[in-house]
């Protein structure tokens, strides 16, 4: 099945694959090297331009997640009982297509949808969308990018008559000034990250960080402005102001290459006439503001980077707008070392975002206008061409919900945790006519929504395609493993549906090189330089040469096969007259304002180490152990005004849902709002989903939700005991229970609160594992309880619990899952809670490459090392992938501050 060549190189060990990181934007390239047994040694790949070599704590664990355990590895059908069983994929393909041919005919081509994903490669996404679009006639296609970067396509389509990033990565090792805005870079970009601060130590490059909340990409800035919550378009406008006033725009650029400038600089007057209003509407000092734009003004190389904190906005497209002026303003864009820069989220957002899989979209860069769906119609010979726009995620939701949509097919994404209102969307899937999931994983919160079809796609490793990541550089991804049992392609898939449609012709591919070969004489197709995505060059490109591509950054037109590094430093604007379009801002507000009954608002987001809904990071030990539980962030003056302790829990609640959440105190929140982590589901945790809480109002031209600033309560939940439960096997807690459940090396872990009692919790250890190997350490004055299951020299099960506030530690015994050799001969020192071997408590894991806990750093500390680089060298924290260097930087200032001390 393996078909790709492998390209030998410089640092490439013998037999390894050159293939693609599958998380981030960032778009690393890695080296896999097969084990023969469904496994793979990973590293960075030192050619590859996008990390040169370096991979970030999700990057270097992804061999932790390959396994085939939590895989779905059949087609499956749903029978009477809601139960599944298998089918041939015969039979599966056969009944989802008379099943979409039956809705169709009966309530016609917009009943039906395509729900996509940026973890798609750029060929399934294609056939995806050219399947509904072209050939099926509804334009209901939309994917979870509509989440992620939906502002910024609008934005970038608004101001430069185009969806195109128009520098790239080496303008920030160049940049002498990096603003990021709501971007936690450290932790959900950390390769660029690292460029970012290599460029800090060695050029003395300066980094600001716009974010209502202290992030560990703050804690390494120079600036850090805690703006308001969606204010940001403000703080851009008044530096257009200020760039005016100081005559720091550039006269020659926006004369030849800019319109509207005089509008926009009127409107910005009114939206920030002064330092003190922008202020007033920012909540920073003026003095800070005044600092800020100074700086912007006087450095010419300045990369605006942004990400979430911008796109997820009820105005999301005006704070991308916003941006984009000043950096047209100054023409300091398309220039190295400068220019605005959307950090993309998922490894294929942009490839999505190519092929239109966006609602509002068609292929290639192209929209819905006469000429461009006549265009498309031609090239596809399609007989069936949706004519307008179709329902972006949100709104295709409320269709489901109101059965105007009547059959979906989710790939790659999991809705039921990622979308707004969460609980309703869950609910909305399970009353669909068909239900249709192309899934890698057997089960999660989607698929417990009961699909009528379970369809087993490729995963990491088996994919075969190509992703385009945040500078525009499309990369291959190569398979290095088997395709597993039945599991098939995305592209496949689709294309198996689309023939039994009876469109053979324009379905039949012979493999990904194809679709590709096709998308990339698409995007030449009667262009001549009118639209900006057109990788002509790739036109017809031959099987051999697909799977030698090197990493190239489109545009790269026939005749100009090594792509384009940069765009627009000299115009060049694909509007037609060839300006970009300077546009008017409204006036920022946030989508609901908080009240009395929802006085806080939930800001939500990333940690370190987990991936989204973590069906792949939660299956690795090292990456579990950095944020072991989900937590609700909250500064410790509204934790007092709302009665919580730290460690104990909280109910943060709206009119959309509710979830209960470990309470951790953080300086670094502002005061007014919350934290919360998106990665929990109902799959590793029970009360944590956090998308039940959060809104669903979006911003008008993109269609993006909010979803970092909900109106919510919060109030102090008391549960009697807290504790932990670490089994080979699985085990239940009492009904009612508080749990969240981690990756454990040689175990599965949870840790729960529970108002059952200890003499319950026996009851139910002694039903689920007998008494045989049974040591039990029982205190029932003080609630104590803690017991181990040994049996052949294994532990098979650990639990302890603690009354409220007393929590167990669980790092020891931890330890003793982990080293099956290491068995207990000391069963008492176990459940005492001491090391086996003597050795001391590592405590949290704050490096997730080499496993080293917070302890041992704090200890390090205490005995001398001084510095970040100390660390590395005694203990190698921080060595690799260098994500945890400003946790252990703070941890090294805790130690010396005479607090601590
Ligand atoms: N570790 C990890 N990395 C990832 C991912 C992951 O799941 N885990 N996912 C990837 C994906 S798909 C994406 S989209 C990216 C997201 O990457 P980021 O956007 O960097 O991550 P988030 O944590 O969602 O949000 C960023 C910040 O926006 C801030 N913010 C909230 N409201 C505002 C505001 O009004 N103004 C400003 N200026 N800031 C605000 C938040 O406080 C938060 O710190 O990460 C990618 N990388
Ligand atoms: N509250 C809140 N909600 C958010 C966000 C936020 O910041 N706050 N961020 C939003 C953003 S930016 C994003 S990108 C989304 C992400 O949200 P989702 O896309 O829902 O999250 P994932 O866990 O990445 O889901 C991917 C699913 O596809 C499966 N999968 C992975 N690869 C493949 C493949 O190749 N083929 C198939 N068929 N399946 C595959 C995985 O097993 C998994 O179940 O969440 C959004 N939701
Ligand atoms: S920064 Fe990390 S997650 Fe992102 S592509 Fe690189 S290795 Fe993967
Ligand atoms: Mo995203």
């Amino acid at each position: 099945m393996r078909s790709d060549a492998n390209l030998p190189g410089p640092g490439v060990p013998d037999g390894s694959i050159r293939t693609t990181c599958p998380y981030c934007g960032v778009g690393c390239g890695v080296l896999a090297t097969p084990d023969g047994r469904g496994g793979a040694a990973i590293a960075g790949d030192p050619a590859h331009p996008a990390n040169l070599g370096r991979l970030c704590s999700k990057g270097s664990a992804l061999a932790e997640t390959l396994g085939l355990g939590s895989r779905v590895l059949h087609p499956l059908r749903r029978n009477d009982a809601g139960g599944y069983d298998r089918v041939s994929w015969d039979v599966a393909l056969d009944e989802v297509t008379d099943g979409l041919k039956t809705i169709i005919e009966r309530d016609g081509p917009d009943a039906v949808a395509f729900y996509l994903s940026g973890q798609l490669l750029t060929e399934d996404y294609y056939v995806a969308n050219k399947l509904m679009k072209g050939f099926i006639g509804s334009a209901h296609v939309d994917t979870n990018s509509r989440l992620c970067m939906s502002s910024t396509v609008a934005g970038h389509k608004r101001v430069l008559g185009s969806d195109t990033v128009p520098g790239n990565y080496e303008d920030l090792d160049s940049a002498d000034l990096i603003v990021l805005v709501g971007s936690n870079t450290a932790w959900c970009h950390p390769v660029l990250f690292r460029r970012m601060q290599q460029n800090r130590a060695q050029r003395g490059a300066r980094i600001v960080v716009i974010d209502p909340r202290v992030t560990a990409t703050a804690e390494d800035a120079d600036m850090m402005l805690a703006i308001k919550p969606g204010s940001d378009s403000v703080l851009f406008a008044g530096l257009l102001v200020h760039l005016d006033a100081n005559g720091l725009t550039d006269a020659t650029y926006l004369a030849r290459h800019v319109s509207g400038y005089d509008e926009a600089l009127a409107n910005a007057r009114e939206l920030a006439p002064t330092v003190a209003s922008v202020a007033e509407r920012t909540g920073l000092t003026p003095v800070a503001i005044t600092s800020f734009y100074e700086l912007w003004g006087a450095t010419p190389a300045v990369v605006t980077a942004w990400s979430q904190g911008v796109n997820q906005s009820a105005q999301g497209t005006d704070k991308v707008a916003a941006i984009l002026h000043c950096h047209l303003a100054t023409g300091r864009i398309g220039r190295p070392g400068g220019g605005p820069f959307s950090l993309t989220g998922q490894p294929n957002a942009m490839g999505g975002r190519e092929v239109g899989g966006l609602a509002n979209m068609l292929a290639a860069h192209m929209g819905y206008s006469p000429a461009e769906i006549d265009r498309l119609s031609r090239f596809w010979q399609a007989p069936n061409m949706a004519r307008h726009e179709g329902l972006k995620a949100v709104a295709m939701l409320d269709a489901v919900a109101q059965q105007r949509i009547k059959a979906l097919w989710v790939m790659a994404t999991n809705p039921a945790v990622s979308l707004p209102r969460a609980d309703q969307v869950k609910a909305a899937l399970g009353s669909l006519d068909l239900f249709v999931v192309s899934e890698n994983v057997l089960s999660n919160d989607t698929l417990s929504a009961k699909p009528h079809f379970i369809l087993p796609a490729a995963a990491w490793g088996e994919k075969n395609g190509t992703v385009t990541n945040s500078e525009r550089r499309i990369s291959r991804q190569r398979a290095f493993l088997d395709l597993p049992a039945e599991v098939k392609p995305d592209w496949w898939i689709v294309c198996e549906v689309a023939k039994r449609l009876g469109f053979v012709e324009a379905f039949t591919y012979g493999g990904p090189d194809e679709i590709y070969a096709e998308h990339a004489a698409l995007s030449a197709f009667e262009n001549a330089g009118t639209r900006d995505f057109d990788i002509g060059a790739h036109a017809g490109l031959p099987k051999r040469a697909y799977d030698a591509l090197k990493p190239v950054q489109w545009p790269a037109p026939a005749g100009q096969p090594l792509g384009t590094p940069r765009l627009f430093a000299q115009g060049g604007f694909f509007t037609g007259d060839g300006r970009a379009r300077m546009v008017p801002l409204a006036v920022p507000a946030l989508a609901s304002a908080t009240s009395e009954a929802l006085p806080l608002l939930l800001n939500t987001g990333r940690v370190r180490d987990h991936w989204h809904t973590m069906t792949r990071t939660g299956l690795s030990p090292r990456l579990s152990a950095h944020a072991s539980e989900p937590c609700v962030h909250v500064h410790p003056t509204d934790a007092a005004r709302f009665g919580l302790i730290e460690g104990g829990f909280a109910r943060i609640a709206n009119a959309f849902g509710a979830v209960v959440l470990k309470v951790g105190f953080d300086a670094g929140v502002p005061p007014g709002s919350l934290f919360a982590p998106i990665h929990w589901s109902a799959e590793t945790a029970s009360h944590a989903r956090i998308g039940a809480a959060v809104q669903p109002a979006c911003d008008p031209f993109s269609g993006q939700p909010e979803m970092k600033a909900t109106p919510s309560s919060i109030a102090p939940v008391a549960y009697a005991s807290q504790g932990f439960v670490l089994s080979r096997d699985g085990f239940a807690l009492p009904e009612g229970s508080w749990w969240s459940k981690l990756a454990v090396e040689g175990s599965e872990g949870r840790l729960f609160a529970t108002d059952a009692t200890s003499a319950e919790l026996m009851e139910s250890i002694r039903a689920a594992f007998g008494e045989d190997g049974l040591t039990e350490m029982i205190d029932s004055e003080g609630g104590v309880y803690r017991c181990a299951v040994i049996r052949d020299g294994a532990l098979i099960a650990a639990l302890f619990i603690a009354p409220a506030g007393r929590a167990p530690l669980w790092d020891t015994v931890k330890l003793a899952f982990a080293d099956a050799g290491a068995m207990p001969e000391n069963r008492l020192a176990l459940l005492a809670g001491r090391s086996l071997d003597g050795a001391a408590d590592p405590g949290p894991t704050v490096c997730a490459c080499f496993g080293v806990g917070l302890n041992a750093i704090r200890a390090a500390f205490a005995g001398g090392a001084a510095t970040p680089e100390d660390i590395g060298r005694q203990l190698r924290a921080g060595t690799n992938c260098g994500s945890c260097l400003p946790e252990i930087r703070r941890i090294g200032a805790q130690s010396r501050s005479p607090v601590a001390a």
